[in-house]
Formats: C-alpha cells, sequence, structure tokens
C-alpha cells in the first residue's frame, strides 16, 4: 500500500504538536514536508526500495529528521516522537484542528483546561459555556466554535481534489498494466474535477470481470478490502474508498456517461431522452418508441448506442461535452443547440501572475522560480510577494520601502532570465476595501494582486469591489479567502461583483491552489457572462506548484471558461496590455 497521504497525515500531526506546545519553525518544515510528500507522485516504498533513505530525501523538503521518521515509520509502524507527543497531549488532533478557529494551541489550551479530546467534547464544552472561562477565550470565541463545528464535521468526510487525483491517477495507472482490461476512466465527482471528492469512481470495460476484481483486491498499493462483488467491488486507498465497476466493452460509454453525472445532468438527460421516445440508462441507449412498457427491463428496445459516449449523446442528437460541464447549468440545452462553450485547456496558459518568493513566505529566490516557470513553459510570471497588512502575521509581509528594493531586484532578474519577470505584489484587503500598500509604490509595480487575508467572514461584497475599483489593483486574488474543509470565506454578491470587475478591467483569480479554488466554478460562469476577465494563478510558494495550474483551468472549465476570457492566456504583450504598461 503506498502511504504518502499516511505520512503527509502523519507529518501534519507531528507540527500541529510540536505547533501546540509553541516551538519554532520546526512546525512549518513537517508541513512544507507534509506537502511535498503528499503531492509526489512515487510512492515511498518505491523510493525506499529503490534507493533507500537517500532516496526519500530527494522529495522536495524532506531533510534528514524527516526522512528518518518516514523510514522508521515504514519499518515499525509508528514514529516513536510522535507517539510520545501524543502521549503527552491525547486528542483528535485532526478533529479538533478542523474546527475554523481552533488551532493547536487552543486545543492544548481547551485539553489542559477541560479535558477536550475530541469533536463531542468540543461541543459539550462550548454548548455547556464553559469554554468561556477558559483564560484567554471569551463567550464571542466560543460561540464561534459551536457555529463553526458543523461544518468541520461535513468537510471532514471529503477530500480535496488535490489529494484525490494523484491518487486517481496511480489507480489509473494500475489498471491499464492489467491485460484484463480494454478500457479505464474515472468516472463521479474526479471525471468533473470537483472541487472536493467523496469517492473515487473507476470504470473498467472488459470482458473477464472476475481477473479485474481480483487484481483489484490484491493491489498492493490498495489497503483494506471495503466490499467485492462480480462486477464491483470497493478498497481504501490513502485514506480514500475507492469504488470500481466493471461492464462490458459495448456498455463502456453508456456507464462512462452514468457514472460520471452528475446526477442533476443526468436526469436532465433522461427528461430530454423519454421526449425522444428514447430511453437511456448505465447499459446504452434504447429506442423505445415501439415498445409497451419500457420500464419492463434494463435492456428493452433496440440498442442505438451504448460503446461509446459520443455515441449516447449523439443518439440524443447533443454534442459530447467534458465532463466538467455536466452540473446541469444548461449544457444540455447548449448541447442541443450546438452552443456548448469551446473550453481553454492547460496548453493555453503561457505564464503565472502571483507567485511567492523567499521575500516573503515563498521558499526560494526570484530567480529560482522565474528559472522553473522557463522549465515548466510559461512565458511569463509576476512575483507576487505578500505586503505587509491585515492578515500577514509574524512579519511575513513586504514593506513599501522592501517592495520598492524588491523592484529593482525583480528588473535585475528579469534582464537575465529566459521569460519576462513582471514586478507585481500580493496586498491585502482591509475590511473598508482598502489596499495595504502606498500609492506611489502601486503606481510603480507592474501588476497589483489584491486579496482578502482578514475578516472572512460575512458579506464582503462592498469590501471587494472597493477593491476591484481601485485604478491601481489588477486583480483580485481569491476573492472569497475560502479554505476548502477549513473555511467558507466571505460571501458575495457574486453579480455586483462580476459587474465591478468588468466595468474596472480588474481581473478576478481562480486561485489553483488545491486548498482554495477559489472563484468557484459558479461564480466564474457568472463572472465570464458579466464581461470580466479571469486570472488563473497558482499563488506557489515553492516552484513544484506550478504544476497545480490544472486544478484551476479545470475550475475555469466547470465555469464555461473559453481562453479568450483568461487574461493569462495572453502571450507577454497581451498582458502588458492589459495591465498599462
Ligand atoms: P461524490 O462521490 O460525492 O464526490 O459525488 P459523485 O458525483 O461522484 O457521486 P457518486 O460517487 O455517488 O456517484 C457517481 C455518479 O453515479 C454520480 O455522479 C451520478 C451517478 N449516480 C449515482 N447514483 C445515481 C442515481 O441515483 N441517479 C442517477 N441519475 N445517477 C446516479
Ligand atoms: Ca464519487
Ligand atoms: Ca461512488
Ligand atoms: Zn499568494
Amino acid at each position: 500500500m503506498s502511504r504518502n497521504a499516511e505520512i503527509a497525515a502523519l507529518l501534519e500531526e507531528f507540527a500541529d504538536h510540536l505547533d501546540a506546545r509553541d516551538v519554532d519553525y520546526k512546525p512549518n518544515s513537517y508541513r512544507r514536508a507534509a506537502d511535498s510528500v503528499r503531492g509526489h507522485t512515487v510512492a515511498v516504498e518505491a523510493l525506499r526500495e529503490e534507493g533507500g533513505e537517500e532516496a526519500i530525501k530527494e522529495i522536495e523538503d524532506v531533510g534528514d529528521a524527516i526522512a528518518s521518521k518516514i523510514v522508521e515509520y515504514l519499518d515499525t509502524g509508528e514514529i516513536e516522537e510522535l507517539e510520545e507527543l501524543r502521549e503527552g497531549l491525547p486528542v483528535e488532533m485532526d478533529a479538533l484542528t478542523a474546527v475554523e478557529g481552533v488551532g493547536p494551541k487552543t486545543v492544548k489550551a481547551l485539553y489542559d483546561a477541560l479535558g477536550v479530546e475530541t469533536l463531542e467534547d468540543l461541543e459539550a464544552a462550548a454548548e455547556a459555556g464553559e469554554i468561556q472561562d477558559v483564560k484567554g477565550f471569551g463567550a464571542k470565541t466560543e460561540e464561534n466554535i459551536l457555529e463553526a463545528i458543523p461544518f468541520a464535521r461535513e468537510s471532514r468526510a471529503r477530500s480535496l481534489l488535490g489529494e484525490a487525483r494523484p491518487v486517481a491517477d496511480r489507480v489509473l495507472a494500475f489498471f491499464e498494466s492489467l491485460d484484463a482490461v480494454e478500457r479505464v476512466d474515472v468516472a463521479g465527482s474526479l471525471r468533473r474535477w470537483r472541487p472536493t471528492i467523496g469517492d473515487i469512481d473507476v470504470l473498467v470495460g472488459s470482458g473477464d470481470a472476475d481477473a479485474v476484481i481480483e487484481a483489484f483486491e490484491s493491489w498492493e498499493e490498495a489497503g483494506t478490502v471495503i466490499e467485492a462483488g462480480t462486477s464491483k467491488a470497493s478498497v481504501r486507498k490513502n485514506d480514500m474508498r475507492v469504488d470500481l465497476r466493471v461492464v462490458v466493452d459495448e456498455e463502456f460509454g453508456a456507464a462512462l456517461q452514468y457514472f460520471t453525472g452528475s446526477k442533476d445532468h443526468n436526469v436532465a438527460v433522461r427528461n430530454r431522452a423519454i421526449d425522444m421516445g428514447l430511453k437511456v440508462n448505465e447499459y446504452g441507449v434504447f429506442d423505445v418508441s415501439e415498445v409497451d412498457d419500457p420500464d419492463a427491463g434494463q435492456r428493452v428496445g433496440e440498442r442505438v448506442a451504448g460503446e461509446t459516449e459520443e455515441g449516447v449523446y449523439d443518439a440524443l442528437d447533443m454534442a459530447w461535452m467534458a465532463p466538467e460541464l455536466r452540473e446541469n447549468r444548461g449544457e444540455v440545452d447548449a448541447a442541443a443547440a450546438g452552443e456548448l462553450p469551446d473550453l481553454l485547456t492547460t496548453d493555453d496558459v503561457r505564464g503565472d501572475l502571483h507567485l511567492h518568493t523567499e521575500h516573503s513566505d515563498g521558499e526560494t529566490t526570484i530567480e529560482a522560480m522565474a528559472d522553473a516557470a522557463a522549465d515548466f513553459g510559461h512565458d511569463y510570471i509576476s512575483v507576487a510577494d505578500h505586503a505587509t497588512g491585515p492578515g500577514m502575521v509574524g512579519g511575513v509581509g513586504l514593506t513599501d520601502e522592501e517592495l520598492r528594493d524588491q523592484i529593482g531586484e525583480i528588473r535585475a532578474v528579469d534582464d537575465t532570465v529566459d521569460i519576462d519577470v513582471f514586478a507585481g505584489v500580493e496586498a491585502n484587503i482591509g475590511a473598508d476595501g482598502s489596499v495595504s500598500v502606498g500609492e506611489d509604490v502601486l503606481a510603480e509595480l507592474d501588476c497589483v494582486v489584491a486579496s482578502p487575508h482578514s475578516g472572512l467572514d460575512g458579506d464582503g461584497t462592498d469590501r471587494i469591489v472597493t477593491a476591484i475599483e481601485h485604478p491601481e489593483v489588477d486583480i483580485v486574488g481569491h476573492p472569497t479567502g475560502r479554505l476548502l474543509n477549513q473555511r467558507p470565506g466571505l460571501d458575495l454578491d457574486i453579480e455586483r461583483v462580476a459587474d465591478a470587475a468588468a466595468d474596472s478591467g480588474t481581473a478576478l483569480e481562480i486561485n489553483a491552489d488545491p486548498h482554495r479554488l477559489d472563484l468557484r466554478s459558479s461564480n466564474v460562469k457568472v463572472a465570464i457572462e458579466a464581461g470580466a476577465t479571469i486570472a488563473i494563478d497558482t499563488d506557489a510558494h515553492r516552484p513544484g506548484a506550478y504544476d497545480s495550474i490544472r486544478y484551476g483551468v479545470h475550475t475555469a472549465r466547470r465555469g464555461w471558461a473559453e481562453a479568450d476570457d483568461v487574461l493569462n492566456t495572453r502571450d507577454a504583450d497581451g498582458v502588458r496590455e492589459f495591465l498599462g504598461l
């Protein structure tokens, strides 16, 4: 069983325990290592087997200490130091810190004062009014905790797309290697690129279901087998449920269409079929116009399609559409009318306008980020380190003077590397919509991203619109500030925001960080319809994060975006024009 996600979770728990005890710096290096291990495409056991501890150290951010803990875990099934930390603070760290506003230090304080160990304990303590009496807490904090518990409970059941997709890629590679498999694809929410995933659905076309299911059950990377039958099986891998269905190859297209969903899309498709005298289900499309009782069985009537998904839609006089569109947002009518959007692809993206360097909280130099972007295939980047201001803690952000110096450095790097490097900033949007950088510095910068980093609840429409209308702001970054499974972010009247963005020529960002995916796709669609421009940025804090652009691109596709709707599909001169340079 591959354990990358499992190990990543342990490293995060380690970091939480260190944080709870007020240890400096170390928690962050554990968190970075956790991210890298989770995103690493090769399984740690495989690395270990090939090159021992040294090979594990080749994972970005994994040094001696962490590599030896990973090896210890692979050998013994535990990390002794973590076990000791857990003994000192025996709480369900993961569940408790899932509550917005509850960090490791809060967990420790509440454990010490009230013996809170679980989410249930936390809820009971808050309901009983015990938390407000703990030193450092108040009635307001207690109320916030109580309000945030249901969201935390719900979100723990769903995985992030960014966690599920790499797992699905491994699952697909496994099935592709089997002789008995004729076709394989993911289905469900994963194929539609939803930001969070309940389970991973996999569909195989094969004449030998037994062989496929047997192989799946004994796959060395699989964890426990949840259930197994003659055409279905479910296993757990990296804390996720993987649902396999095996169908005969002639029915693969119909099954893929059905199990891709969404449910609402399928209902709309089925209704259209009924109007045409057809019946569509997971087995095929059937002409039932001559049949007395179309519900007499699953395969009643004359079979007119089912081998391919294109065939299924074609039988219904619809163009095939990308899975990202299948959310019942008008795609069925658009497909019937031949008016589907020509969705952008990852290859259309030519640069990244929001990323960080070691000048703020990024990991490396301007030059290294530029070189990595060039290797990735980008034509340009804009460095957008944090400015000081609301939401920036621990001295992370740059002052106006430091920004001025940095502009000089960026110009110098721009002269030496192969791509264009714009001088940007990520300013903070204050509660009143103000931007946390001096006007003269803003005017000197090429590209100003302004993002909300504090006060991320309640209605944020006025605040965001004010930032959009600021003449120096080019892009509003992660406009709601949501963190998937962690906090819902600002409420926005998206029509107003979209109109303001279109009028002021300010781009709205889809932040491609898999924890954010903000703007969300339904808002993207509204923004585009209003004529606003979208920017898709990774918010990279390290070179490897440029890869995340695909999550942003697929979010844009879910919002019906074409290449022309997106700022950074333009070439460098096109971007200059947008920025007024
Ligand atoms: P998830 O797993 O919660 O992220 O969401 P999905 O969309 O992957 O849902 P899942 O795994 O329950 O089912 C996969 C697909 O199968 C779903 O998108 C549509 C199809 N499906 C499942 N149950 C039904 C149903 O009762 N009616 C229809 N029309 N389709 C269904
Ligand atoms: Ca699913
Ligand atoms: Ca499923
Ligand atoms: Zn950022």
